[in-house]
C-alpha cells in the first residue's frame, strides 16, 4: 500500500525538510509555527502529544497507526527531540571519534598513523561538523513523520498546558480527550558559583554555544555515563582531562571486573580521575570567561587552571508546567509518577519518555510512548522497563546485560564464569577478544584489545550476566537480551551459528564447555 502522505501536493523533500529546519533554527520567528494539521478532518483528537523527541513521536506514529488522531506539538522545528540535536547523535559523533582517536594515538608514527604525539586536535571542528551535519537527521525526522507516517504536528512552536484537555500553541487552542505529557529532561545544573562563566559547558551549550578551540586542560564534573563520554572524547583529542567525581566514575557497570578493566583503560589513557571532589568555585578571568576551578578533595582543596569546564551531572525532568497546570505528582528527582499504564495523578492525562525518569534512554522513551497511545486508544497496557541491556562509551563500548559476577554470587550458589582474556598471573598480555576494530590492538597493543565475561548459573545452566568492553557489543546485547530473559542456556547459546570473527565470544565460549554435564570455569 502506498505511504499515506508521500504523493500529496504539499509533500516536501528530505532535502526541502532541511532548508526549512535550517531557517527556522536561524530565526524561529522568521518561519513561525509549522503546522501539519488537518483541519478538514472532523474528528477530535484522541491525544494531543505535548513535546516531539522520541517519546512524542513514537507514540504518536503509534496512535496513528492504530487508526486514532493525535497532534503532537514541539518547540523545536523538526521531531526527534533531543536525541538527533544534543543528546545521543552528538555523543556517538565524538565516542566514534574517542574511538578513532585512541587507535591512531596507540599507533602514532607507525603503519599509516601520522605522528599524533604532544598533538592536540580540535574539539571546536567536530562540533562545528556536527552543528552542521544534525540537520540531515532532522529533515529525515520530519520527512518520515509527515510524508510516510502522515502525523499531524505543530513544530516552532511552544505549547502551553491549559487544562487536562487543552494546550495553546502558535496562537491556536487544541483540545484532545487525552494529554500524553513527553516533555524530556534537561541538564541538571551546576550549583557552583561561576558556572554561568564562558567556556563552561554541558552536553547541550557544548553544541549550541562553543565558540572557541579550548586549551590543554579540561576538567569534567561528575562520573556518570555523560560525565564519561565526553570526558574520554576530550582526552581522546589529546587534552588533560581531570574529573572531579562525587561518588566513583562507572558505578552503573554490575560486574566489577568489567568495571575495573574500562576504567584502567581510561586511566591508561592519561585521564586523571579525583574521587571525593566537590567543586567550590569556579573563578572566571576579567572577560568572565573561565579561569581555574576550586574544589575540594579528600586530599585537601585544589586548584585547576583550565579554559573549559564540562558537567553533566545528570537529568531533571521538565515537569514544572505540568505541575503547575494540571498538579501531576512527581517525585523527589522532579519526575512524573505514573501507573504501569501511563497515567499520571491527573485522570485522563499520560506521561512517558525522560519526562517519566529513569532509566532515560532511547527505548525507553520510544516504547513508553508507544504504550501510552496504545493506553489512549483503551488497550489495557502494562510497562515497567526491566532487565534491559545498556551501555556506555569510554574510547570503547561498554556493554552489559543481566546480572554482574558479585550479584550473581549472591543469588546463585553454583555461579560459572567464562572469560577472555582468562586469568593470567604471570602478566602476559593477551591480545583476545578481538575482532572487528581492534585487531590492530590485538596484534600490537593486546592489553588494549578488550574484555568479556559471561556469567552462568552452574545448576540451571542459564546464563545470568554477559559483560563486553570493546567493539560492535551493542548490536548483539540487544538480541541476547531477550534470549537471557527467555531463560536461555549455555547449550541454546552454543547451538547458535556465529560469524567468526565475532566482537562477542560467547557463543564459542559456550560451545567449548557445553559438553560438561558439571559445568567448570573457563576464565
Ligand atoms: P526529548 O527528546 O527531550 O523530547 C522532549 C521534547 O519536548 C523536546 O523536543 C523539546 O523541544 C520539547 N518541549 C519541551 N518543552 C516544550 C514546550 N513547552 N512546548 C513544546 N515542546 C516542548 N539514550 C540512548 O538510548 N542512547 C544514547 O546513546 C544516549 N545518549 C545520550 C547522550 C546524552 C548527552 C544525553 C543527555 C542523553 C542520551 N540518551 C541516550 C538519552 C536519550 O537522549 C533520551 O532518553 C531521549 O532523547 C528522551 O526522549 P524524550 O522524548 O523523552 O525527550
Ligand atoms: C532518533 C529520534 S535520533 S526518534 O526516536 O526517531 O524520534
Amino acid at each position: 500500500m502506498a505511504e499515506p502522505g508521500r504523493n500529496r501536493a504539499d509533500a516536501l523533500s528530505v532535502a526541502q525538510w532541511k532548508e526549512k529546519i535550517e531557517r527556522a533554527l536561524a530565526c524561529p520567528q522568521a518561519v513561525g509555527p509549522i503546522r501539519n494539521i488537518k483541519d478538514e478532518d472532523p474528528r477530535p483528537f484522541d491525544a494531543i502529544f505535548i513535546g516531539g523527541g522520541a517519546a512524542g513521536r513514537f507514540g504518536s506514529a503509534y496512535l496513528r497507526a492504530m487508526g486514532g488522531r493525535q497532534l503532537v506539538i514541539d518547540c523545536w522545528p523538526f521531531l526527534g527531540g533531543a536525541c538527533p540535536h544534543s543528546a545521543c547523535v552528538p555523543h556517538h559523533v565524538f565516542s566514534d571519534c574517542a574511538a578513532e582517536l585512541m587507535l591512531a594515538r596507540s599507533f602514532s608514527g607507525e603503519l599509516w598513523f601520522p605522528d599524533l604525539r604532544e598533538k592536540l586536535t580540535s574539539i571546536k571542528e567536530v562540533v562545528d561538523l556536527f552543528r552542521k551535519g544534525r540537520t540531515g537527521p532532522h529533515a529525515v525526522m520530519n520527512y518520515q513523520s509527515r510524508e510516510q507516517l502522515d502525523i499531524e504536528f505543530l513544530l516552532n512552536a511552544p505549547a502551553r498546558i491549559l487544562d487536562r484537555h487543552t494546550v495553546e500553541a502558535g496562537g491556536e487552542i487544541f483540545r484532545a480527550r487525552h494529554l500524553v505529557l513527553t516533555l524530556g529532561a534537561e541538564a541538571a545544573p551546576l550549583e557552583a558559583p561561576g558556572s554561568e562563566l564562558v567556556g563552561v559547558h554541558n552536553y547541550a551549550t557544548l553544541v549550541e554555544t562553543l565558540d572557541r578551540e579550548p586549551g590543554a586542560t579540561v576538567v569534567v564534573i561528575g562520573g556518570g555515563k555523560t560525565a564519561v563520554e565526553y570526558g574520554c572524547f576530550f582526552n581522546a583529542t589529546g587534552r588533560r582531562v581531570i574529573m572531579l567525581v562525587r561518588n566513583r566514575p562507572l558505578d552503573m557497570i554490575p560486574d566489577r571486573e568489567t568495571r575495573a578493566y574500562a576504567l584502567e583503560r581510561m586511566l591508561q589513557q592519561g585521564i586523571e580521575i579525583i574521587e571525593g571532589a566537590d567543586v567550590v568555585e569556579i573563578v572566571g578571568d576579567s572577560a568572565r570567561r573561565v579561569a581555574r576551578v576550586v574544589a575540594a578533595t579528600p586530599d585537601g582543596p585544589i586548584e585547576i587552571e583550565t579554559d573549559f569546564v564540562f558537567h553533566a551531572l545528570g537529568e531533571r525532568p521538565r515537569s514544572r508546567m505540568a505541575v503547575e497546570a494540571l498538579g501531576v505528582e512527581i517525585d523527589a528527582k522532579g519526575a512524573v509518577i505514573v501507573d504501569e499504564a501511563l497515567q499520571t495523578s491527573a485522570p485522563g492525562v499520560f506521561a512517558a519518555g525522560d519526562l517519566i525518569g529513569s532509566p532515560m534512554e532511547m527505548f525507553k522513551a520510544r516504547k513508553s510512548g508507544a504504550y501510552a497511545a496504545r493506553a489512549v486508544m483503551g488497550e489495557k497496557v502494562s510497562y515497567r522497563p526491566r532487565d534491559w541491556p545498556d551501555f556506555l562509551h569510554t574510547h570503547y563500548e561498554v556493554s552489559w546485560l543481566g546480572l554482574g559476577e558479585e550479584d550473581a554470587r549472591e543469588k546463585f550458589k553454583n555461579v560459572v564464569v567464562m572469560k577472555l582474556p582468562p586469568d593470567n598471573p604471570d602478566g602476559l598480555n593477551i591480545g583476545l577478544p578481538a575482532s572487528d576494530r581492534t585487531m590492530l590492538y590485538a596484534m600490537a597493543r593486546p592489553h588494549m584489545s578488550g574484555f568479556q565475561k559471561l556469567i552462568l548459573d552452574g545448576d540451571s545452566r542459564r546464563v545470568l550476566g554477559a559483560h563486553h568492553v570493546g567493539y560492535g557489543a551493542k548490536d548483539g546485547f540487544q538480541y541476547l537480551n531477550a534470549l537471557v530473559r527467555g531463560g536461555l542456556t549455555i547449550d541454546q547459546l552454543a547451538e547458535m551459528d556465529e560469524l567468526f570473527l565475532n566482537p562477542t565470544y560467547f557463543i564459542q565460549l559456550a560451545r567449548l564447555r557445553a559438553g560438561q554435564p558439571n559445568l567448570t570455569n573457563l576464565a
